[in-house]
C-alpha cells in the first residue's frame, strides 16, 4: 500500500502491462480526515458520476454520513482505480448549503415553502398552459447526470403524457454529436468499441479529447500500457499541449475549426497509400466511391497549410493510422463542440470502416460521452430522441411505443424530430414556450452567449422550474425551486461510454426534505392526472427497480436491449455491457463483430441527415442508399468557420475543462482539495504571443468577443500560437452559492461564446470563435491560479507545483493477479 498526493499526481502509480494482458488491479481509497477503515460501518455499491467513465466504487458510510470512497477491484471499467474528482468530489453531498426545502417566488423573492404548495404550483401552471396554449407551450430541459429510471419516467411524462415535442438534455451541449455521428455511420446510437480495446491496441488516436484530464482513470489505463512492453503509439489532435499531447508519438495541433480538413487529409493519405481493407468495404459498407472522389480535393500539402500543421507530422500520423493492426480511436469535445462537428466525427468512423477496424479486440471507435449518464438520456428519449433508439420518422416504431405505454400512438409527437435545446431557447425567447422545467443542469452558466440566456430566463411570462441540489445561478432565477436528492442518496442505474451498466445504491438519506428526482417526476405525473388508454396511471411504477423493469420491456428487441439485466444481476459483480438478453446473457463486449449493422430501414434509429444543411433524409432517400445491414461511409466537405479572426478580434478562442473541476463547479467547488487546486479562472496564451505583447504570467487580461467580456489572469502555456483558452467552470460568483460577482466584467467563458450550432447534431460551438485580448493590469509576479499538472502547465520556470498536501493523501493498493495484495 502506498500513500499518494492525488492532486499532485492525478493518475497515481504505474502498474505496467503488455498487449493482450489483463490490466492489473489497483484499489484507490480516500477516507475523510480522522476516519479509519475500521470505522466504516458499511460499503455501498456505486459508480462514479463526475465524468462518463463509469468507474465502479463503494461508498463508505458511518453514522448516516458518507465518509469516503474506494474503487471496486472487481469492476470491469476501472479495476479499482479512482480519479481526483471521484476521490474528493463526494464531500459536496454534505455541504451546509444544500437545498433542503422547496422554494417559491413571492413578491420577487424566493422563499421557503412545503412540497404540496410547490408541486401544486408546478402542476397547476402546467395544466393552465395545456388548456390555454396546448402542449407546445411546455418544455423540459434535463441533464446527463440523473439515473436511467429518471430519464425514462421523464420521457414518458413528456412524450407520452403531456405530448410535447420540446424535451432535450444538456447532452445537446455534450454528446449530441456522438449520437449523430454514430447514427450517420451505423444508423444507430451505441458505441462499437470497449474499454478493453486499450489492452490490445497498437495505435490509439485521440481527437479533440483531453482524456488525461476528463476520463483520468481511462488515461491511467493508457499510461500503464505506455509503461509496459510493446506500448501503443499515440496520435493526439488538439491545439493545446495537453498531457495527452505530451505523451503522444505524433501531436497535431491544428488551427481550431479545421477538423474536417484535417480528417480529409488523413483519409486522403490512407486511401492514396492503399491502406484500406477492400473486402471489408465491399462486404459491409456503402459510400466508399463518393468518399474517394471527395478526398481528391484534400492533398496533404493543402491540408497541412489550412490546418497549419507540419506536413511531415500529418503524414506520420496518417501512416500510424493507416498501418495500425489494431486501431482504437476516441473523439470528444474538440470535435463535437467545434465547427462541422458531425462531419468531422463521422470521418473518424470512416477511418475504421475503410480499414475494417471494428468488432475485433483493439479495434474500436469511442465516440465519447462526457457526462456520467448521458448515454441514458439518449437511450431513454429524454433528449431529442425516442426511447430505446426508436426512429421518430418510422410510424411502426411510434406504434410500438404506443403499445409499450398503452396509449394511442397519436399522442406521441412525431411530426418532426424532437426539438433541440437551442431551438427551445428560441421558443422561450419568442414566447411560444411559457413553462420550462430545468433539472440537473445550470444553463445560466453553461449555455452560449450568457447575456442572451439571462434575458431569456428572466422573462416575466416564463414560468421557470429548477430542480437542483444547490441554489445554482439558474435556480436563483426560478419561480419554483425543487430540492433534489443526488448520487449516494438515491438508487438507480446508469450506463457509461462503453455501454457498461452500473447499479448505484442509496447509501445515506438526503438532507432535509430533498427528494429523489424520480419521486418528484412521479409526483408531478400524478398531480397532472396523466393516464393511459384504460384510465390507469400513465406512470405505473413508484420505485427505481419497478421503473427499471418498465424500461426493460421498452428495450426488448431494440439495439440497447436490457432484458437480460436486473438489479440483482448488477449487484455484487461490477458492470455489464448492453445488449444483455437471452442471446447475450452476460452482456456484449463489442458491437458489429460480424460486420452487420443495425441499419435496415425498418429497424434503424435514424435515416441520417445532410451534414451541411442538417435536413433529415427521407425514408426513400435512405432506402435508395441500400444500407440493408451495412454501414454508411459519408464523405464530408470542409467549409470554413463562420466566425473568423479579424483585425478587431485577432485570436481564436476556445474553451473547455481542467482536471480538478466539473462543469459549473457546484460540486467540485465545494470539495476543498479540488477547489484549492484550481481556485480561480485563468486564460491561456502561447509564449510567442505573450512575448509579442510584452505580457507576463499573472497579468490581468480582458478577453472580448462581440458577445461580452471576461477578466482573467494570464497563464503562459503550451497552447498553439494565435489561440486563447478559457476554462468554462467559473460562474458569476466568487464562491459557489456566493453573491459576490467574480469580477467587474464577469468570468464565465460563456459570456463570450456564440449562438451557433452544428447543422446535423445541433450541438453549440463552444470551441470556435474570435476574440480580442487586452491587458488591464500588469501582475506583481504572482502567477495565475491555473494548475501546473495539466494542459495549463506553465512554460516558464519558477511557478510552484499544484499539490494537495496531506489533505489529498489517497492510499493505493496494487493487487496481483493471484488475488494477494502487494
Ligand atoms: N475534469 C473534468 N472531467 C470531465 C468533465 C469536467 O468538467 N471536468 N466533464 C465531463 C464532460 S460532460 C465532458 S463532455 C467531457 C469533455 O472532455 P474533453 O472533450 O476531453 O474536454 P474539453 O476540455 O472540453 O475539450 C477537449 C480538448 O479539445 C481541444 N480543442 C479545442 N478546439 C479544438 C478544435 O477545433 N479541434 C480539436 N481537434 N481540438 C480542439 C481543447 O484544447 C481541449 O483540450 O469531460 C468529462 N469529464
Ligand atoms: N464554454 C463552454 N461551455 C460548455 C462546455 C464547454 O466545453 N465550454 N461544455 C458543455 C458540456 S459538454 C456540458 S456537459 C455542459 C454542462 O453544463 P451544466 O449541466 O450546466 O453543468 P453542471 O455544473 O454539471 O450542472 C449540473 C447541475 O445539476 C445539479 N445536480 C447535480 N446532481 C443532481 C441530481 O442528482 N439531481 C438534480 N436535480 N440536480 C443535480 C448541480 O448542482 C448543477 O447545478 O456545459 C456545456 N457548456
Ligand atoms: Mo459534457
Amino acid at each position: 500500500m502506498t500513500a499518494v498526493d492525488r492532486i499532485r499526481d492525478p493518475w497515481g502509480a504505474r502498474t505496467p502491462y503488455g498487449p493482450g494482458e489483463a490490466w492489473p488491479t489497483r484499489v484507490d481509497m480516500y477516507l475523510a480526515e480522522g476516519v479509519n477503515e475500521d470505522d466504516v460501518e458499511a460499503w455501498v455499491q456505486s459508480a462514479t458520476i463526475l465524468h462518463s467513465n463509469g468507474d465502479g466504487l463503494d461508498i463508505a458510510v458511518r453514522e448516516g454520513r458518507i465518509v469516503g470512497v474506494r474503487g471496486r477491484a472487481v469492476d470491469r471499467v476501472n479495476h479499482g482505480r479512482l480519479g481526483p474528482k471521484d476521490l474528493f468530489g463526494w464531500q459536496a453531498n454534505h455541504s451546509p448549503d444544500r437545498l433542503t426545502t422547496p422554494l417559491i417566488r413571492r413578491d420577487g423573492a424566493l422563499v421557503e415553502t412545503d412540497w404540496d404548495t410547490a408541486m401544486n404550483a408546478v402542476a397547476g401552471r402546467t395544466k393552465e398552459l395545456l388548456q390555454e396554449r396546448g402542449p407546445s407551450s411546455i418544455g423540459f430541459y434535463t441533464t446527463g447526470q440523473l439515473f436511467l429510471e429518471e430519464y425514462y419516467t421523464l420521457a414518458l411524462i413528456g412524450h407520452g403524457g403531456i405530448g410535447t415535442n420540446h424535451m432535450d438534455g444538456n447532452t445537446r451541449l455534450c454528446t449530441a454529436t456522438a449520437a449523430a455521428a454514430l447514427k450517420e455511420s451505423f444508423a444507430c446510437d451505441g458505441q462499437p468499441g470497449s474499454y478493453t480495446d486499450i489492452d490490445h491496441a497498437d495505435v490509439i488516436a485521440l481527437y479533440g479529447h483531453n482524456m488525461a484530464e476528463t476520463q483520468s482513470v481511462l488515461w491511467t489505463r493508457v499510461l500503464d500500457r505506455l509503461a509496459g512492453p510493446n506500448p501503443p503509439a499515440i496520435v493526439c489532435v488538439d491545439p493545446r499541449e495537453t498531457p495527452v499531447a505530451r505523451a503522444a508519438t505524433v501531436h497535431l495541433a491544428p488551427r481550431p475549426g479545421t477538423n474536417v480538413m484535417l480528417m480529409n487529409g488523413l483519409l486522403h493519405e490512407i486511401v492514396h497509400h492503399g491502406w484500406v481493407d477492400r473486402d471489408y468495404i465491399d462486404a459491409h459498407t456503402v459510400g466508399f466511391a463518393e468518399l474517394e472522389k471527395q478526398l481528391e480535393d484534400y492533398p496533404a500539402e493543402k491540408v497541412a497549410q489550412v490546418c497549419d500543421v507540419p506536413l511531415a507530422d500529418l503524414q506520420a500520423a496518417a501512416r500510424l493510422l493507416g498501418t495500425a493492426e489494431r486501431l482504437l480511436s476516441t473523439v470528444l469535445q474538440g470535435f463535437y463542440q467545434s465547427h462541422q462537428a458531425t462531419a468531422a466525427a463521422v470521418q473518424v468512423n470512416n477511418v475504421h470502416l475503410i480499414r475494417g477496424m471494428l468488432g475485433k479486440p483493439g479495434c474500436g471507435v469511442l465516440q465519447m460521452n462526457g457526462q456520467p449518464t448521458a448515454q441514458n438520456t439518449r437511450e431513454c428519449g429524454a433528449d431529442g430522441d425516442l426511447p430505446a433508439f426508436r426512429n421518430w420518422a418510422n410510424d411502426e416504431h411510434i406504434a410500438e411505443l404506443g403499445r409499450v405505454w398503452n396509449i394511442d400512438p397519436m399522442r406521441i409527437p412525431h411530426y418532426t424530430a424532437p426539438t433541440h435545446l437551442m431551438q427551445m431557447m428560441r421558443y422561450v425567447e419568442d414566447g411560444s414556450i411559457r413553462f420550462l422545467y430545468v433539472n440537473g443542469t445550470n444553463p445560466a452558466v453553461s449555455l452560449p452567449e450568457l447575456g442572451r440566456i439571462r434575458e431569456i430566463l428572466t422573462q416575466e411570462r416564463l414560468f421557470l422550474v429548477v430542480q437542483d441540489i444547490f441554489l445554482s445561478e439558474t435556480a436563483q432565477l426560478a419561480d419554483v425551486v425543487l430540492p433534489a436528492a443526488t448520487w449516494g442518496e438515491k438508487t438507480g442505474t446508469f450506463t457509461n461510454v462503453d455501454r457498461t451498466v452500473h447499479l448505484s445504491e442509496k447509501a445515506v438519506d438526503p438532507p432535509g426534505q430533498a427528494r429523489a428526482d424520480l419521486d418528484i417526476f412521479i409526483d408531478y405525473a400524478r398531480r397532472l392526472g396523466l393516464q393511459d388508454k384504460d384510465g390507469q396511471p400513465l406512470v405505473k411504477w413508484s420505485t427505481p427497480e419497478e421503473a427499471f423493469e418498465g424500461w426493460k420491456q421498452c428495450t426488448a428487441g431494440r439495439p440497447c436491449d436490457y432484458t437480460g439485466l436486473s438489479y440483482d444481476k448488477l449487484r455484487g459483480g461490477s458492470g455489464i455491457q448492453w445488449p444483455c438478453n437471452d442471446e447475450h446473457p452476460d452482456g456484449t463486449e463489442r458491437l458489429y463483430e460480424d460486420g452487420k449493422f443495425w441499419s435496415a430501414p425498418d429497424y434503424c434509429e435514424s435515416y441520417g441527415r445532410d451534414m451541411v444543411t442538417g435536413a433529415p433524409l427521407e425514408p426513400t432517400e435512405y432506402k435508395a442508399m441500400n444500407p440493408l445491414g451495412k454501414a454508411v461511409i459519408k464523405a464530408g466537405e470542409y467549409l470554413p468557420p463562420h466566425e473568423v479572426v479579424s483585425e478587431e478580434f485577432p485570436y481564436l478562442l476556445t474553451t473547455g475543462r481542467t482536471l480538478y473541476h466539473f462543469h459549473t463547479r457546484t460540486k467540485t467547488g465545494r470539495a476543498p482539495q479540488l477547489q484549492n487546486a484550481a481556485p480561480e479562472v485563468w486564460v491561456e496564451m502561447s509564449a510567442s504571443d505573450a512575448q509579442r505583447h510584452g505580457w507576463g504570467e499573472g497579468d490581468l487580461l480582458r478577453i472580448t468577443t462581440p458577445r461580452g467580456r471576461v477578466e482573467a489572469r494570464l497563464r503562459i502555456s503550451g497552447i498553439r500560437p494565435g489561440v486563447l483558452f478559457l476554462p468554462f467552470h467559473y460562474g458569476y460568483w466568487d464562491t459557489p452559492g456566493g453573491h459576490e460577482p467574480g469580477g467587474a466584467e464577469g468570468r464565465a467563458a460563456n459570456e463570450l461564446t456564440v449562438t451557433d450550432w452544428d447543422p446535423a447534431s445541433k450541438q453549440p460551438l463552444f470551441k470556435t470563435g474570435a476574440a480580442r485580448a487586452e491587458r488591464l493590469l500588469a501582475g506583481d509576479g504572482t502567477p495565475s491560479a491555473a494548475p501546473t499538472t495539466t494542459a495549463s502547465r506553465p512554460v516558464g520556470a519558477g511557478i510552484p507545483d499544484t499539490e494537495g498536501g496531506p489533505a489529498a493523501t489517497v492510499t493505493e493498493t496494487v493487487v496481483d493477479t493471484s488475488g494477494g495484495a502487494s
